[in-house]
């Protein structure tokens, strides 16, 4: 329940989630192209204002602030993802709506990374980003007091909504020009394009926002017909009957004029394009099988098996309602068999989109960066722990049917 006099959360995110989608179709054009592409006049309404973004960060109270920013908006740190092992260095979390109500009203996720610092290998580049970072301010002075402001009151009193919107949406656009010298931008690449993308500007921007598609296989399809390159192979499990989890693909869409501290002219690649399908749930069970299936699948395809060929591994995963439903592999709603929703991302497509989008070679295998007691310092930098999906979707598949 709202409290009188407060604005919804769902509806503060809801309008975030449009003007973010309005600002990001007037500044990266193919977006625009990928939302006709999807468009499904008369499908499920919530496939049409259904999208995530993304967002890199690199100091711990960034973190801090960006969870108490999306907490005015109903959103919330789900899962714990380490990319660190596929050669990614950052750690993230999934900002989403948690209850069921909050998911059909306004289904916007934020997908959030933490640069890992302490996996430069230089420790005077290290030292160096460190100090560029902690030189900047990503949230306005006005935007805190309203955070503050909805903490102590519980809600956001309704007359703030709209500043509130405006003050949020500055943490999150692009900025044309960098915080550093062209050199140090080009140093900073040479370590890690990741690093360079969050250190030499001044703020997290979204760098995609991505719709749902009913059908990502056809969407796909759709993408290369219309001249938009996006990368061959789709992330996640292959075509299905009875879709799971989640299927992505993505393009590069942008290369960025920018300018650098110095005044010297450059290019970056910041901002891309990717489309989305969802599917049901898993249970812990159903997820076990698919990574043990999906890491055979990227076994065989990094020796050199063609991607379709090596997909076949997953006839091993039942493709039909009942066999999903006696194998307890997948979340149903209480007494259906409807499958629950998965709302959640994978990492190992994760750091597919990622590898691609950062112009860095796509087959998997990538150097292994050091990993472990990356989830404590994150949920530190958080200043909270992440709630368990798995719990999530439990509770949902055992609320009282109704
Ligand atoms: C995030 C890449 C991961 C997804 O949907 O799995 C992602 C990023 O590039 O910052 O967006
Ligand atoms: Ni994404």
């Amino acid at each position: 329940m709202t409290e009188v006099g407060m604005v919804d959360p769902d509806i503060l995110r809801a309008r975030f989630s449009q003007a973010l989608s309005d600002i990001y179709r007037r500044e990266v054009p193919l977006y625009g192209t990928l939302l006709e592409l999807v468009g499904s006049p008369g499908g499920d309404p919530r496939l049409r204002v259904e999208r995530h973004g993304a967002i890199r960060l690199g100091l711990p109270d960034e973190l801090r602030g960006i969870r108490r920013l999306f907490a005015v908006m109903g959103l919330h740190p789900v899962g714990y993802y380490d990319l660190a092992g596929a050669g990614i260095p950052v750690h993230s979390t999934a900002f989403r709506p948690i209850q069921a109500a909050a998911l059909a009203a306004s289904p916007f996720r934020v997908f959030t990374s933490l640069l890992r610092l302490e996996l430069i290998a230089d420790p005077a580049l290290r030292d160096e980003a460190a100090a560029i970072l902690s030189g900047r301010r990503i949230f306005t002075g006005r935007l805190l007091e309203l955070v503050a402001l909805a903490e102590a009151e519980g809600g956001l009193p309704a007359e703030h909504a709209d500043r509130f919107l405006a003050e949020a949406l500055e943490t999150f656009r692009w900025h044309p020009t960098a915080a550093v010298e062209a050199a140090t931008y080009h140093q900073l690449r040479a370590a890690h394009p990741l690093v360079a993308d969050v250190v030499c500007f001044r703020g997290p921007h979204i760098n995609h926002l991505t719709p749902r598609t009913r059908d990502i296989d056809v969407t796909h399809g759709a993408m290369r017909a219309r001249g938009m390159k996006p990368k061959p192979t789709i992330e996640g499990p292959p075509r299905r009957q009875v879709p799971i989890l989640l299927r992505q693909t993505s393009f590069l869409a942008l290369d960025e004029v920018v300018r650098f501290a110095d005044g010297a002219p450059g290019t970056h690649t910041a901002r891309f394009g990717e489309v989305e399908q969802r599917g049901a749930a898993l249970t812990p069970e159903g997820r076990t099988l698919y990574d043990r299936l999906l890491a055979l699948m990227q076994a065989e395809v990094a020796s050199g098996i063609p991607h379709a060929e090596a997909a076949a591994i997953f006839a091993a995963f039942p493709d039909d309602l009942d066999g999903l439903h006696a194998a307890k592999l997948a979340f149903f709603r209480p007494g259906t068999r409807e499958p629950i929703l998965y709302e959640d991302f994978l990492p190992a497509s994760a750091a597919g989109i990622f590898r691609s989008n950062l112009g860095a070679a796509d087959p998997v295998g990538a150097d292994a960066m050091p990993v472990g007691g990356g989830r404590a310092a994150f949920e530190v930098a958080l200043g909270a722990p992440v709630l368990d999906e798995m719990a999530l979707y439990a509770s949902r598949a055992s609320e009282a049917a109704g």
